[in-house]
C-alpha cells in the first residue's frame, strides 16, 4: 500500500494527499489471485460455469448452509432474474432508502415500486407500514439488510405468509453476516449478494443468488444462461447473468481472506466507536455483537442543532481534506428518475426515509483504512464542530 503523506489540517493543503475513499476495495493474496488467473488462462476457460464459478459457488453454499448458491455477474441483474423467476408483476412493496438498483430491477421489468418507510432506528423498511400499502396489485416484497443489518425478517416473513406475496431479501450488504443465528441468505424466497468492487469482499464485478428453494434455483439457473435448457434448448426467456472466471477467481481469493477482512472492518468500527465517542451530535450506528456483522459501513448519523453543522456541510469539510466520505442513500430512491416523476408526491408518505436521507454520512473503512486515518477523520469532525465558521470549503459537493 502506498504511504500517505499527512499535513497539519490547519495549513493550506488537505490534510490527505491522497485521497481516502468509501468503497476502496479490498485485495486478498495477489500471488494467489495471479496463480488462478494463469491456470485459468491456460485452461482457456474464460466463462460459462467454468470451474472457479463452481468452485465459488460450492464454497458459498457450504459457508452460509444454504442448499443452492447461483454466482452472477452482479447484484442488478442477479435481483431482475429473481424477480422474473418469481413471477412479480403490478407492484412490489420496497424501501425508497436503498441503492437506485433496488428499485431500478423492478422498473426495468415494468414493475412498479411501491415504497415504503424505514424504522429510523434501524434503516431498514418498516414491518408495521407494509401491511396498508398491499393492494390488490401487489405481488412481493423486497426487504434490503441495509449496512449489512438484517430487516426484521420474521415480521416480513410473516406478512409475505399470511398476504400470499413473494419476499426477495437484497442482501447485497449482507455477506458473511448473520441473523438469529443463522447465516443471511438462508431467509424469503431468495436472497440476493453484491460482489461488487465497493464491497468488502468483491469479486471486481459480481453477485450471487441464494435459495432454499430447488424449483426457484432450477429456473434462476437457465434464466442466468438465456434459458438454455441443452445444447439447442430454450425452455426460457432469459439474460445473460453469468459470472466470468475471473470474477471467480478473484472471489476465492477474496473468500480466503474473508475472516482477515472483517476483522479490519471490525477493529476500524471501534476505532471511530472511540474517536467520535465524544464529538457532539454525531452518533455511529452500532451493529448487533450477538450476530455475525462485516462491519462493512461505518455509518454516522449526524444532529445537526447538536453538532452545530449539518450533515452536508461536514461531507464538505471531509471532501476538502481528501476524505472523500459519502451520503449513501440521498435523497432516497423516490426523489431520483424515474420516480420522481411518476410519484411526485411520495415523500409525503417517507417521512423517516427523507430524515435519515439528510442525517447519514458514511466514512472511509477497509483495509486501506488504518487507525491513525481514523484519528485524523476524527480530528477534522471535531475541528470542523469546534469551529464552525472556520471551514475550507469545496465545490465537492453536489446539490
Ligand atoms: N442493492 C444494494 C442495496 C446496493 O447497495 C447495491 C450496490 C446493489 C443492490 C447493486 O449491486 P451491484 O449491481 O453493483 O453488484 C457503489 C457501487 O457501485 C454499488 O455496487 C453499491 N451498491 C453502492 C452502494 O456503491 P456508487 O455509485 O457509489 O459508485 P462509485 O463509482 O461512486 O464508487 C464508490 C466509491 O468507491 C468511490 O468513492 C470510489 C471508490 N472506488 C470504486 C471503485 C469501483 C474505488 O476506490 N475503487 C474502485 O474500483 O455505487
Amino acid at each position: 500500500m502506498k504511504s500517505r503523506r499527512k499535513l497539519a489540517i490547519l495549513g493550506g493543503e488537505p490534510a490527505f494527499a491522497e485521497p481516502l475513499h468509501v468503497g476502496r476495495p479490498n485485495v486478498g493474496d495477489r500471488a494467489r489471485l495471479m496463480a488462478r488467473l494463469n491456470d485459468m488462462l491456460e485452461r482457456r476457460w474464460l466463462t460459462n460455469y467454468g470451474p472457479y464459478v463452481q468452485e465459488l459457488e460450492r464454497r458459498i453454499r457450504d459457508m452460509l448452509g444454504v442448499r443452492h448458491c447461483i454466482a452472477m455477474c452482479n447484484a442488478t441483474i442477479a435481483l431482475e432474474i429473481v424477480i422474473r423467476a418469481l413471477q412479480l408483476k403490478g407492484e412490489v412493496l420496497v424501501p425508497s432508502f436503498t441503492f437506485i438498483a433496488t428499485a431500478h430491477a423492478l422498473q426495468w421489468q415494468e414493475i412498479t415500486p411501491v415504497f415504503c418507510d424505514i424504522d429510523p432506528r434501524t434503516h431498514t423498511v418498516d414491518p408495521g407500514r407494509i401491511e396498508a400499502m398491499i393492494t390488490p396489485r401487489t405481488t412481493g416484497i423486497i426487504g434490503v439488510h441495509t449496512w449489512g443489518r438484517p430487516c426484521d425478517v420474521a415480521a416480513l416473513t410473516e406478512i409475505a405468509r399470511r398476504r400470499d406475496l413473494r419476499l426477495i431479501f437484497d442482501a447485497a450488504h449482507a455477506f458473511g453476516c448473520t441473523h438469529a443465528g443463522r447465516h443471511i441468505g438462508n431467509f424469503g424466497d431468495a436472497e440476493v449478494f453484491s460482489f461488487h468492487a465497493t464491497k468488502f469482499f468483491n469479486a471486481f464485478e459480481g453477485g450471487a443468488v441464494v435459495t432454499n428453494d430447488d424449483e426457484l434455483a432450477a429456473k434462476i439457473r437457465l434464466m442466468k444462461n438465456f434459458g438454455f435448457s441443452g445444447y439447442d434448448k430454450v425452455i426460457y426467456i432469459g439474460t445473460n447473468g453469468k459470472m466470468s472466471e475471473a470474477s471467480a477467481a478473484m472471489a476465492l481469493t477474496s473468500l480466503e481472506s474473508l475472516d482477515s477482512f472483517i476483522e479490519t472492518n471490525r477493529e476500524n468500527h471501534a476505532c471511530y466507536a472511540r474517536a467520535l465517542a465524544e464529538l457532539p451530535g454525531l452518533t455511529l450506528l452500532s451493529y448487533d455483537g450477538a450476530e455475525r456483522s462485516n462491519y462493512q459501513y461505518v455509518v454516522v448519523e449526524v444532529d445537526e442543532e447538536r453538532a452545530g453543522l449539518s450533515r452536508d456541510a461536514l461531507l464538505e469539510v471531509l471532501h476538502a481534506e481528501n476524505v472523500i466520505a459519502r451520503r449513501y442513500f440521498y435523497p432516497g430512491c423516490h426523489r431520483m428518475e424515474p420516480y420522481r416523476s411518476y410519484f411526485p408526491h411520495a415523500g409525503l408518505l417517507l417521512p423517516e426515509t427523507e430524515a435519515v436521507a439528510r442525517r447519514v454520512l458514511v466514512l472511509p473503512t477497509g483495509t486501506s483504512v488504518r487507525p491513525d486515518d481514523i484519528s485524523m477523520i476524527a480530528s477534522i469532525l471535531s475541528d470542523a464542530i469546534a469551529n464552525p465558521a472556520a471551514r475550507r470549503s469545496t465545490a465537492l459537493v453536489q446539490a
